[in-house]
């Protein structure tokens, strides 16, 4: 299995359906609708009081589009489209389904325990802010250790401004946030999705909640994005050089429920491939993540169970969840 990019490659332009173990149950119907997103400008001296009105004229769950955050996004988007464009038994050398490995390529999310595959591959990075030097980066392309630890720095930085603004968002100490996460981890996962002949049958990736805290998602100017509001699904407007931001479960669970971690999912497209390159800022791995205490009340009980946030990845990837991720206690 070295991943549907290999397969659509060795086809040379001849595959003209999608193989019966990507067909998806029930496909993937066309969206005309975009989803309404604010842009938030980084630069701005407003930033801070932006994101809060975003916050909350968004409902508390909500996806925001960055612009002039200072990171170079072409530079990641090249590294990232180097790596996929490289020879399959190269990047087969760092082929695993084991999640927590510092370095991951693989196909769909655990394709030897799927019966229906997603239609990407994906290059998988566990990242910590003390020892990006020290990472064990893909040994091509070359570059990949700078810019990746470049990027994953404005990452952390800009995550932790946005969870000091978060924390007050919710009424509490401007660190609690930060201090619930502990010693952060970044997951950076860059997916690949190929030209697929019958973009209504297969899906590039199914609708899920991120299990992280906070979401920064870079994406080239293909579209395919698409978010859940009510019943609905919106496609998100690509638009290249932004950071699409969302919250993931952790921060659902942290915030008690006042933060929503938002569905979203991944069409593909019959005329051309699509990269993009999502970075999850979470607690640390041990971390026990359950409401925050100032957070529950007689008259807001706690509405999650605690557990690590490794555990919680671990049921993600291992039960291979479509929908919300989140328990209910
Ligand atoms: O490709 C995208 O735009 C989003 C990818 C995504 O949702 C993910 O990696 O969790
Ligand atoms: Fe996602």
């Amino acid at each position: 299995m070295a991943g549907i990019k290999a397969f659509v490659d060795s086809c040379n332009g001849t595959l003209d359906s999608v193989p019966d173990r990507y067909m998806m149950p029930n496909g993937a119907a066309d969206v005309s609708r975009y989803a309404v997103l604010p842009i938030v400008d980084v630069a701005s001296e407003s930033f801070e009081r932006d994101l809060v009105d975003a916050c909350s004229k968004y409902g508390m769950f909500f996806l925001v589009q960055l612009k002039n955050h200072g990171i170079h996004t072409e530079d990641v988007m090249r590294c990232a489209l180097e790596f996929f464009n490289s020879p399959s038994e190269d990047k087969m050398r760092y082929y695993t389904e084991e999640i927590f490995t510092p370095v991951r390529y693989c196909t769909s999310m655990m394709p030897s325990k799927e019966e229906k595959l997603e239609w990407h591959d994906h290059l998988q990075m566990w990242l910590k802010e003390e020892s990006l030097g020290a990472h064990p980066w893909p040994a091509f392309p070359a570059s990949y250790r700078d810019v990746g630890s470049e990027y994953a720095r404005n990452i952390f930085k800009l995550g932790k401004r946005m969870l000091l603004v978060m924390s007050e968002g919710l009424g509490l100490r401007t660190n609690r946030l930060l201090e619930a996460f502990e010693d952060m981890v970044l997951l950076t996962r860059a997916n690949f999705y190929p030209a697929c002949p019958n973009p209504r049958q297969a899906l590039g990736m199914e609708g899920h909640t991120d299990s992280g805290g906070l979401t920064f998602v870079l994406q080239d100017g293909v579209g395919g994005l698409q978010l859940k509001q009510g019943e609905d699904w919106y496609n998100v407007r690509p638009l290249e050089g932004m950071l699409v931001v969302n919250m993931g479960d952790q921060l659902e669970v942290l915030s008690n429920g006042r933060y929503k971690s938002i569905l979203h999912r991944v069409m593909v497209n019959s005329k051309s491939s699509r990269l993009s390159v999502g970075a999850f800022l979470g607690p640390s791995l041990d971390a026990e993540i359950s409401p925050i205490p100032e957070l529950v009340s007689q008259q807001s009980p706690a509405k999650y169970r605690s557990r690590t946030y490794r555990d919680y990845m671990h049921e993600v990837y291992t039960e291979h969840f479509s929908g919300k991720n989140v328990y209910v206690a």
